[in-house]
């Protein structure tokens, strides 16, 4: 019985997969990543994506998205998930947080889900127009916790190379103040005792409790076993129950060491690998959405460590020029755009800082990218507007403000932000107060309708050239 299950199941995918390829093969079928850790947006982002698409599509609202500023773009809608297995994209409650009164942003994302959207469009390309009036695109997206992003540079490392890269991210001095009590207590574990469950279920306990506090208390990306903080149905299982410890020597069988190497390596087997394999090779397009302001706001050592933290990720995903068959079989991501997310929090004026910021960020892992001929873009976005411009008069001078209502307060504000670096600032240069942008509520939605900014650009970038 469970054997004919798992054949149909199986055949069900196969013939999914089939579809797939003979849709891509015709150019139909657009995988796009939307990368980022947690708090980037990416569920904000998924949400305007599809309200634009759907109800917004006009060339007031995407007048750099070609299809529609041409009036090409026939309608868009939401299909039916092919992957029976993955929870459908909860569109209509992330829209009703946006479009609310009292506007909301949707949740933090607890579980991985996903959606297809259909675009059908006149042709205005030669070998197109030829063949019928109109053609649909299948856009396919899915949306996670972005924790368990940060999960995927573990599949290339050791539990060794994992510790040490762990505990030195946290031993650094702007979060000892966090981390230093149970940094002290893993040094002195003893991991040559023989194996006692209750002593690893206490300390992975103190470990997910640290990685809880530094979730809510820093912008630190890397803060892995991602699923430690979103464990999804895993919870209380051992197989996320591991942490870090300081360099060993040899492997002895039956003691504390040896059973965490065990429950790591069976952590990326049976829980990082499927996770990966399932969802993140076979894209074709690549949005990564960077929160630079939150990574300012929390200091230097943070932004280095997103910087790091990006290239690690990075490196996990299948980028390169797809010939035709690659495309259909193994395809490569070919078109990559860095976003620095939430730019309407910043003065108007400013916010080309932030885009030159991301770029020397990445400028190197960007280099390697065209060189393997991928076309890269980077600009700043907010795909939900929460702000407004507004220019205030002080003394005879302009300042470039912002109005929004910010969290947690229950009053409009104009509030005037502070100037972003357009370069990595040494930690010598940080300004004595640091940063603090503010975040806001989402604007109320003038009759239904969401704003934004960029949003027209990022969908020309990433999937304008499929829609011609
Ligand atoms: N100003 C501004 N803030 C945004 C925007 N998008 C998201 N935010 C803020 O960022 C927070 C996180 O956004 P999400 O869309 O939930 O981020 P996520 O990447 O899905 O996060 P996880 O689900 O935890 O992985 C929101 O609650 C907002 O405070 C935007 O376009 N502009
Ligand atoms: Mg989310």
């Amino acid at each position: 019985m469970r054997l004919k299950f798992t054949t149909q199941k199986t055949l069900e995918k196969l013939q999914q997969k089939a579809q797939k390829t003979i849709q891509r093969s015709l150019d139909q079928h657009i995988k796009l990543a939307v990368t980022g850790f947690s708090g980037s947006g990416k569920t904000a982002f998924i949400t305007a994506l599809v309200k634009h698409l759907t109800t917004q599509a006009n060339s007031q609202n995407l007048p750099f998205f070609d299809v529609v500023r041409d009036h090409r773009l026939i309608a868009c809608k939401l299909v039916p998930q092919k992957v029976l297995d993955i929870p459908t994209f909860d569109y209509l409650s992330a829209a009703a947080c946006l479009l609310a009164e009292d506007p909301t942003w949707p949740p933090s994302t607890e579980r991985i889900n996903t959606l297809t959207l259909a675009l059908k469009f006149r042709s205005n390309s030669g070998v197109r127009q030829h063949f019928s009036d109109d053609h649909t695109v299948y856009l396919e997206l899915i949306d996670y916790p972005g924790e368990w992003l940060m999960d995927l540079p573990m599949l290339n490392m050791s539990f060794e190379q994992w510790s040490l890269s762990q505990l030195k991210a946290l031993s650094e001095p702007a979060f000892s103040k966090y981390c230093q009590p149970l940094l002290s207590q893993l040094n002195q574990f003893n991991t040559q005792a023989p194996v006692d469950s209750a002593a690893l279920d206490a300390l992975s306990k103190q470990y997910c409790a640290l990685l809880k506090t530094l979730k809510y208390e820093t912008r630190l990306a890397k803060l892995q076993p991602g699923r430690m903080l979103i464990p999804g149905d895993l919870a209380g299982a051992p197989i996320i129950q591991f942490f870090p410890l300081p360099s060993h020597g040899e492997i002895i069988e039956g003691t504390q060491y040896e059973e965490l190497v065990k429950r790591f390596e069976a952590y990326k087997k049976q829980v990082i690998e499927p996770f990966y394999k399932e969802h993140f090779c076979a894209f074709d397009r690549q949005l990564v959405l960077v929160d630079l302001l939150g990574a300012l706001n929390d200091g230097p050592a943070t932004l280095v460590q997103t910087q790091q933290a990006l290239r690690e990720t990075m490196g996990m995903f299948n980028h390169g020029k797809s010939g035709v068959l690659q495309r259909l079989f193994k395809p490569k991501i070919d078109k990559v755009l860095f976003a620095a997310n939430k730019c309407d929090a910043v003065a108007i004026t400013e916010q080309d800082n932030l885009t030159r910021l991301l770029y020397e960020l990445l400028c190197e892992h960007e280099n390697e990218l065209k060189f393997a001929g991928v076309e890269v873009d980077t600009m700043t976005i907010s795909s939900v507007k929460s702000c407004q411009h507004k220019q205030v008069q002080d003394q005879g001078k302009a300042l470039n403000c912002v109005y929004g209502k910010p969290l947690n307060e229950s009053q409009f504000i104009t509030f005037l932000p502070p100037e972003p670096p357009d370069h990595v600032l040494l930690p010598s240069s940080w300004p004595e107060q640091g940063f603090e942008f503010l975040s806001f509520y989402p604007m109320p939605a003038f009759q239904g309708q969401l704003e934004h900014i960029r949003l027209d650009h990022t969908l020309q970038f990433l999937i304008g050239d499929k829609l011609r």
